[in-house]
This record gives C-alpha cells, sequence and structure tokens, in this order.
C-alpha cells in the first residue's frame, strides 16, 4: 500500500509543522480505506454487468441476494472508519485543541539582551532601553498571536514583548483611516504592539498559539505548509496550535536556486524620514539588517520577484473559505518564519519607526504606515 502513500504525497505540500505528519497520516490512512473500496466496487460492478446480462438471464428475479456478505463487509467498513475517528483523528484532535498548555512565563535569555544592546549602540540610540524593550517585558514560552479576519484581509495583532494586547473597541474602528481592529493606540498596553496586514512573522522552533476570530463573515485561516486550517467565525475565538520547523531562508534555497535569501530585503524596510539640520532637508534612515550598504528592497514586488528569484512565494496566508467577491484575493498574505535573532531584529525596527514617529508627533504621515 506504500505506492498510496507516495501517490498522495507527491500531491500534498510539503509539511513543516510539527503535527503536520498526523494528518497527513489521516489523509493517508483514508485513501486506504477507499482504495480498497474503490477496487472491491469496481470488480463487483463488473461481475455484476456480466452475471446479470439481459442475454443471460431473460426473466427478472424477485428473490435479491440471500447471503449476508454484504452486511460483512458493510461492518468492516465500520470498523475501519471507527479506527480513523477513534484512533487517528480524536487524540490529534484532542492534542492540538483540548490540551494546549497555557503559555507560561520563562527568563529572557542573556543573548537576547546582548543583542538588543548590540542593535542600540549600532543605530546610536542613547534612548532608554525600555523604549524600545518595555521593562515590563514577559518572554513566554510560547508566541501568542490574535489573528482578525475580514473581508478581505488578515489582522495580525502582536501583544509585543510585556505580553499584553491592547485593548480593541468597536468605536474605534475605521477601515478607511487603516484602523481595521480599533485598537486604542493610547492605553498602555498598545505601546509595544505591532498590527501587520496580510502578514505573519514568526519564530521558527517555537510554539505558536493563535487566536482567530472574524469581523464579518467565516473566513478559514490556511497555512497549507503547516497543515493548518481553521474557520474564523464572528463572536468567537478560536484557539490554533502548531510548531514552524523550517524558516523561509531555508526553505527557499533549499528549491535549487543557487540565490542565497536575505529577509531583510523582503520585509518592509522600516523608514524613518527626519529632519537632518546639516543638510537642511529631510532625510530618509533606514536599518541596514543586511549589513550590506544597499537599501533595496523589495517588499512590495514580493508576489512576483520571490517566484522569479527563488522559484516559489514564501509561505502563504490562505483563506479556505468562499467569503464574497474578494476571496480569492485572501491569498495574499505572506508569512515569513524567521530565526530568533531576526525576529529581535524585526521588533527592534518596528520600535525604532515608531519611536521616531512619535517624537516627530506625525505618526500617520511616516514610517507607521508602511509596516
Ligand atoms: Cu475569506
Amino acid at each position: 500500500m506504500d505506492f498510496i502513500r507516495s501517490f498522495i504525497e507527491s500531491y500534498l505540500p510539503p509539511n513543516y509543522s510539527a503535527h503536520g505528519h498526523h494528518v497527513d497520516n489521516l489523509i493517508v490512512w483514508t485513501h486506504y480505506l477507499m482504495f480498497v473500496l474503490f477496487v472491491g466496487w469496481g470488480i463487483y460492478f463488473i461481475y455484476v454487468i456480466f452475471k446479470f446480462r439481459a442475454s443471460n438471464n431473460e426473466k427478472a428475479s424477485y428473490e435479491g441476494v440471500t447471503s449476508h456478505y454484504s452486511t460483512y463487509v458493510e461492518g468492516g467498513v465500520i470498523l475501519f472508519e471507527a479506527f480513523l475517528i477513534f484512533a487517528l483523528a480524536l487524540p490529534k484532535w484532542q492534542d492540538l485543541k483540548l490540551d494546549i498548555e497555557k503559555p507560561i512565563d520563562i527568563p529572557i535569555e542573556q543573548s537576547v539582551k546582548d543583542l538588543r544592546d548590540t542593535f542600540l549602540q549600532d543605530y546610536d540610540i542613547e534612548d532608554d532601553m525600555s523604549l524600545f524593550f518595555p521593562e515590563n517585558e514577559i518572554n513566554k514560552d510560547k508566541q501568542v498571536i490574535h489573528v482578525i479576519a475580514q473581508a478581505f484581509n488578515y489582522n495580525v495583532h502582536y501583544p509585543g514583548p510585556d505580553g499584553k494586547f491592547g485593548p480593541r473597541h468597536l468605536h474605534l474602528v475605521n477601515d478607511g483611516e487603516g484602523e481595521y481592529i480599533g485598537l486604542d493606540w493610547n492605553h498602555p498596553d498598545s505601546a509595544d504592539d505591532i498590527v501587520l496586514l496580510d502578514e505573519l512573522i514568526l519564530e521558527v522552533g517555537k510554539p505558536v498559539l493563535i487566536y482567530l476570530t472574524s469581523k464579518d463573515v467565516i473566513h478559514s485561516f490556511f497555512l497549507p505548509e503547516f497543515r493548518v486550517k481553521q474557520d474564523a467565525i464572528p463572536g468567537q475565538r478560536v484557539a490554533i496550535f502548531f510548531t514552524p520547523e523550517k524558516t523561509t531562508k531555508a526553505f527557499l534555497e533549499g528549491l535549487g536556486s543557487g540565490e542565497e535569501f536575505s529577509l531583510w530585503d523582503w520585509l518592509p524596510d522600516p523608514q524613518v524620514i527626519v529632519y537632518d539640520e546639516e543638510v537642511d532637508d529631510y532625510v530618509d534612515l533606514h536599518l541596514d539588517f543586511n549589513n550590506d550598504g544597499s537599501l533595496d528592497n523589495y517588499a512590495m514586488e514580493r508576489g512576483e520577484k520571490l517566484p522569479e528569484t527563488y522559484g516559489r512565494d514564501t509561505f502563504q496566508l490562505g483563506c479556505a473559505q468562499l467569503c464574497g467577491s474578494g476571496h480569492s484575493t485572501m491569498n495574499k498574505g505572506d508569512m515569513f518564519i524567521v530565526t530568533s535573532e531576526e525576529y529581535q531584529q524585526w521588533y527592534f525596527g518596528h520600535m525604532w519607526a515608531k519611536s521616531n514617529a512619535d517624537e516627530e508627533g506625525d505618526d500617520d504621515e511616516w514610517g507607521d504606515e508602511d509596516w
């Protein structure tokens, strides 16, 4: 039966999440049953066509079948289906949906603190460290993120290092202004929060706990390479639990194009526009995490450019529920799986752009908007 497994696996996307093989296993075992039924029914069908052909049976039989074989076969199918549900499906459902352990606090590693010091030094920032990394920081053993679906985007809300999600209010929602989730930015818990549109950044190897909901209709949050598919239901908060196991860099470089992947060419560049007295003009400051002196950034064209360069896009956030006229455009979201150092850099870049924008007092005009 191994040919069935390899046949199915050749059509499945690669799996890069820790639980994914259980999902694949269930799909494969379901197909074992389907294969046996298909072959069995096929043979029986041909046998019946031949045996009960008109030329051989001029008169209809009103007696029908007298043997009990069909009942036994039905019994066997029921037993096998019970095995699929009780042995394969339910235990894993239990693991991924019901037995999720609450995130627990863990100490922040010294290497992370050192890394942050380096950022501040590299960018000549003398500000208090707590401006970028809050003092009341909580590090958890899981990445807790809220995803709020809407027609036709995914809003991704990160609590920031304080671990607290800023409050979201209906009356603060303003789609025209790009305030899709109505986050109260003036609340202290929001100070270190990050909100992304159609973009999900996750740390490799760290369990992810996403709480999913929807603003309008039912969507279905779909990460095919991570075997995650969950309906986003208005008025409900559903937990999704998985652990990504491969970085976008390793994935794209493994496709054999020979091109190196540099994350910071593809994530929106944290820009800060400041007034420079020396040149008497506004200048554009960039974070140059690539350290290559180049400010080339392809974040806005990555949909075309990533496949051109590597043969494939990064992991996609999809919607697997026909949710309206723009449903197909919901598959434009991108997910990047990054190392924990890159994750720290990414967060720092956000706070850097944000703190500068706040200083200028015009956050709406600069910085924040692009990312
Ligand atoms: Cu949708």
